[in-house]
């Protein structure tokens, strides 16, 4: 899968002249659990997202970008090493590390080189700040970060998130008072509320950090990787930011009623039940999308900040998310599925003088093409370890084809074996170790509720698609518990080492 040499070299050759003897900076975006629904994608109704509008006027999007796994953890060390999961093995969240415990995890990363350190061992700074590998609000310390991938990182590299948010005040009142049945997750962790934020806290504290960075940017080419926490749950931000959505106004998704007589089972039936035994459905969605614009205004903070600094002509922009979103959708929540609504992102580049800026392209990408994408644009050499292919053919000429499809793997909680979801740009098509398949019309049936993988008519674009399938994928890995960067400390919600979440 990898970018044919010669073409790498040819395309340096043009960056060189684009930009004589400067190496381009890098801000790196990373968005959690941030779906579709932002209006340069899906455009959800009501939705109010005016900085990813100005992102896409000043950027390619990728409207048909995928995760390499639906997950935090796998997907984000997939994106930090370029290793897709069929080659590593990691597919899913593995709890109770404190360290790049991926490493021991996986024998094929032992010895991978992070991509900050990639851009360190040729002449950058790389610094990063908030989640960019997997963390989580509330579990303080369990970190799959490596630290010694950055010159430096903003407070505590081995928990970089957790101080910065508050919770709300819940009066005394438990996880389950006032409603039916126990709530997923506990003490309101899945839920939405209003909370006030200082200026020192939250996601806003990490964009006052990267705008420091940026304003005192010495000439050095710097790669600062910017990880921004929200819109992950709970959907706790401030009231502002819920006032832009009156409850009686939102929108829930497009479903269907047995929705999933046609599809195989996941693992997020019994939140779908709990929300609406409990009528939450709105409130969530309501969650969701103050979260969202929340995390806009920060995303429209940092490009006031580039656009102030020294950096403003000569930094590359990239934003991603690590997986798509569930508000319901197939009765499903969050992520931990296949469909395109779990491992669709939002994926936006800017390269100076080489991106086709406003335009979008449909051609299918995966998060593990981000690697050597930077590395052309940056004329680093690609290391040995990445699987991905470089989409700069496609900044320069968005309607430029390719033959690939996307690749998103995942392995279930009771499979032993991995499940893998790909796109081309019309269909998509899942299939699972027992052999069951998806076969989804995205042109016509956006809402995936059609299987069609069963229907005569559509058996030759099944095969072409089935044809993409790996034949060989690493087996699932998981906790090494005898890494020196396990910790067997619990945490609240979580078990050590446990696959949940
Ligand atoms: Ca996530």
């Amino acid at each position: 899968m990898k970018a044919p040499l010669l073409l790498s070299v040819l395309s340096l050759s043009f960056l060189t002249t684009a930009l004589p003897n400067e190496k381009p900076n890098v801000l790196f975006i990373s968005i959690d659990d941030l779906n579709d629904y932002i209006s340069p994608l899906d455009n959800h109704p009501g939705i109010q997202t005016p900085n990813f509008d100005r992102l896409a006027k000043r950027s390619v999007t990728f409207t048909n970008a995928h995760c390499a796994a639906p997950a935090c953890h796998p997907s984000r060390v997939a994106v930090m090493t370029g290793v897709h999961p069929i080659a590593s093995g990691i597919y899913r969240n593995l709890f109770g590390a404190h360290g790049p415990r991926w490493r021991h995890e996986s024998p094929d990363l032992e010895e991978a080189v992070v991509l900050s350190q990639h851009f360190r061992n040729h002449g950058y700074r790389a610094v990063g700040g908030g989640k960019i590998f997997h963390t989580l609000q509330w579990t303080a310390g369990d970190s799959q970060n490596d630290p010694d991938a950055w010159d430096d990182y903003r407070g505590d590299p081995l928990d970089p998130i957790s101080k910065d948010w508050p919770r709300p005040d819940f009066d005394g009142k438990t996880q389950n008072q006032g409603f039916a049945g126990e709530r997923p997750l506990k003490n309101y962790y899945f839920g939405a509320a209003p909370v006030e934020l200082s200026a020192d806290q939250g996601d806003g504290a990490v964009v006052d950090w990267a705008a420091e960075e940026m304003a005192s940017h010495d000439g050095q080419p710097l790669f600062l990787a910017v990880g921004l926490f929200r819109p992950h749950i709970p959907f706790e931000v401030p009231q502002k930011w819920f006032d832009l959505y009156p409850l009686d106004e939102v929108a829930l998704p497009d479903h269907l009623e047995d929705d999933l007589a046609d599809a195989r089972p996941h693992e997020r039936v019994h939140w779908h039940q709990w929300v609406t035994d409990n009528g939450q459905w709105k409130t969530l969605m309501q969650g969701y999308l103050a979260s969202i614009s929340y995390v806009d205004h920060e995303l429209g903070r940092l490009l006031d900040a580039l656009d102030a600094s020294p950096m403003a002509e000569n930094t590359i922009v990239v934003l991603w998310t690590d997986h798509g979103f569930h508000i319901g959708e197939k009765e499903n929540w969050e992520k931990f599925a296949l469909w395109e609504q779990t491992t669709r992102v939002p994926l936006f580049i800017h390269a100076p003088g080489i991106s086709k800026d406003g335009a979008s392209t449909r051609q299918p990408t995966t998060l593990t093409d981000l690697y050597p994408t930077l590395c052309e644009l940056a004329d680093l050499p690609l290391p040995e370890q990445c699987t991905g292919e470089s989409v700069v053919a496609q900044l320069r000429n968005p309607s430029s084809l390719t033959k690939r499809t996307s690749l998103t793997s995942f392995t279930f909680k009771h499979d032993s074996e991995p499940s893998h979801g790909l796109s081309d740009t019309k269909y998509r098509y899942i299939i699972y170790p027992d052999g069951f398949e998806e076969l989804y019309d995205l042109e016509n049936d956006r809402g995936e509720f059609r299987n069609l993988a069963g229907d005569p008519a559509y058996a030759e674009i099944k095969a072409g698609l089935a044809a993409h399938v790996p034949l060989e994928c690493a087996p699932n890995r998981t906790v090494a518990k005898d890494s020196p960067f396990h910790r067997a400390k619990k945490t609240p919600g979580m078990k050590a080492g446990s696959k949940k979440g």
